[in-house]
């Protein structure tokens, strides 16, 4: 389910005044979603507006104007107007945004309103994104929220902490910061062909290898399985 974006709206100037066509109505609280980054913005106009087309342009934070044309619907006492406005982007934490509205209708008045939308942001979770049941660190997001970060890599399902680990494929899978890798115990880079393996940060690491080649890895210089001169 998205998370709803709860805002508040802050009139700083209004020119809602009784007989005026265009009024900051709130007849229903307005609600806008960070995750798919349109705001709904409701204005009641005069009844005597219900049934007309009224002319609209919305300006959010100084930038382009949008238009609309839109018709006025019957809302009760007084004439609705409801906006789909697109925010353009995801908001940041506690933004403020100041939208000015110019609203008119044919051979009608033009009437303004300025005003002050305060957005709350899209919650800071713990996503899962690849679907794997292990999110990612916290952040901004419109994602499946799960209860805990434990996913090293939330692009690949393949990588979590449940995991099986690929052996010296220099991937760490089950996300414990290690690689595993074939013992070398006679530190010559090459792995005991009996594959026995270990942990390590990489297979590069003294005393271990990707490689599992050494057919007598007790005995420093003398590699298995014909490779290399002993
Ligand atoms: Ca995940
Ligand atoms: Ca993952
Ligand atoms: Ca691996
Ligand atoms: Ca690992």
């Amino acid at each position: 389910m998205l998370p709803r974006l709860f805002l508040a709206l802050l009139l700083s100037a209004g020119c809602g005044g009784k007989g005026k066509l265009v009024e900051l109505g709130v007849p229903e609280p307005p609600s806008a979603n960070a995750c798919d980054e349109r705001l709904s913005l409701v204005l009641a106009v005069s009844s005597k507006l219900v049934g007309r087309t009224l002319f609209v342009e919305v300006v959010l934070d100084g930038g382009s104007v949008l238009p609309y044309e839109v018709q006025v619907d019957d809302g009760g006492d007084r004439g609705r107007v409801e906006l789909d406005v697109r925010l353009g982007e995801q908001p940041p934490e506690g933004v403020t945004v100041p939208v000015e509205i110019t609203a008119w209708v044919e051979d009608g008045p033009v009437d303004t309103l300025s005003l002050e939308v305060a957005l709350d942001a899209a919650p800071r979770i713990n996503a899962d994104a690849d679907g794997d049941g292990f999110g990612g660190p916290a952040g901004l997001s419109c994602g499946v929220a799960v209860e805990n970060d434990a996913d090293c890599d939330d692009s690949d399902p393949n990588i979590n902490p449940g995991a099986p680990e690929t052996v010296a494929d220099g991937v760490d899978q089950d996300c414990d910061g290690l690689d595993d890798c074939y013992v070398d115990v006679d530190a010559d880079t090459y792995g005991d062909e009996s594959g026995v393996i270990q942990a390590s940060a990489s297979c590069a690491d003294v005393g271990v290898s990707a490689s599992m080649d050494d057919c007598n890895d007790g005995v420093a210089g003398e590699l298995g399985g014909g490779i290399g001169a002993g």
